[in-house]
């Protein structure tokens, strides 16, 4: 509970910051948080690809996407292709997959790897997409962090953004490199926003000023009621009521 305390407190100030357009630089941490190996889940998905009886196909299954296995060069892991979806996505029609990390996290970097067993020039390799973040519930609601182009290239490929707060990863995918059949991609991975000590400084220095400048404000305006209390006060007085008559005590 104190560790989400001050991670929200963190993204207030992060988003005290952002709003000041104080320049923020952070580094990404260097574990995936989103591996299987380091407790991450595929919570919901849009489809995966299924065989003729309806069941899902294993070496192209959507938990593929966080098993730590990679196709490299003309190696492809035996149980491990990578993710392929069943539909066709679209901007109207995405495919999306739902990421959930063990405990909030903040974070600042995705990396995708669109290398499937599938070659590139399939044209089924992921293309656009979408990444949004939720800390209240895998159904959200989500927050949009942004929207990214993966290259038709089978490399890691790496997306930074402004430090975010989330328990839940959506990926939406609108569209592949044109093919037919369905979306993919191989390995996808998410990296904590590390704000150093150097950083943390600045963020505490240019938070004093503004408590300052905040007391300041307040106290000036204590002041200026203090002095309209003051004027009223040696107003000439209004004419005084009567004031009502004392009940008279009855005599002994
Ligand atoms: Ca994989």
């Amino acid at each position: 509970m104190r560790k989400l305390a001050r991670l929200t407190l963190i993204t207030v100030v992060l988003a005290l910051a952002a709003a000041a357009g104080w320049a923020q630089q952070t580094m990404a941490g260097t574990r995936n948080l989103i591996s299987e190996a380091n407790g991450g889940q595929i919570v919901k998905f849009s489809s995966q690809l299924v065989d003729e009886n309806g069941q899902p196909i294993a070496q192209w299954a959507a938990t593929n996407l966080i098993d730590g296995m990679y196709v490299v060069g003309t190696h492809t892991p035996e149980n491990s292709y990578g993710w392929c979806s069943q539909n066709v996505p679209s901007p109207a029609e995405p495919e999306w997959i739902i990421f959930q990390l063990p405990e909030a996290r903040l974070i600042s970097r995705i990396v995708i790897d669109p290398t499937t067993d599938d070659p590139e020039w399939l044209g089924r390799w992921v293309k656009n997409i979408r990444l949004s973040v939720s800390t209240q519930s895998a159904d959200g609601p989500y927050t949009d962090v942004g929207s990214y182009l993966v290259m038709r290239q089978g490399i890691k490929q790496t997306f930074d953004f402004t430090p975010r707060e989330a328990r839940w990863i959506k990926l939406d995918i609108t569209s592949n490199w044109g093919s037919d059949f369905c979306v993919g991609f191989g390995e996808f991975e998410v990296y904590e926003a590390v704000l150093g000590d150097d950083e943390l400084d600045q963020l505490i220095s240019r938070l004093d000023t503004l408590l300052l400048e905040l007391k300041r404000y307040r106290d000036s305006q204590a002041n200026q009621q203090a002095e309209a209390n003051t004027q009223a006060v040696t107003a000439p007085p209004a004419p005084a009521a009567p004031a009502p008559a004392a009940p008279v005590a009855p005599a002994p």
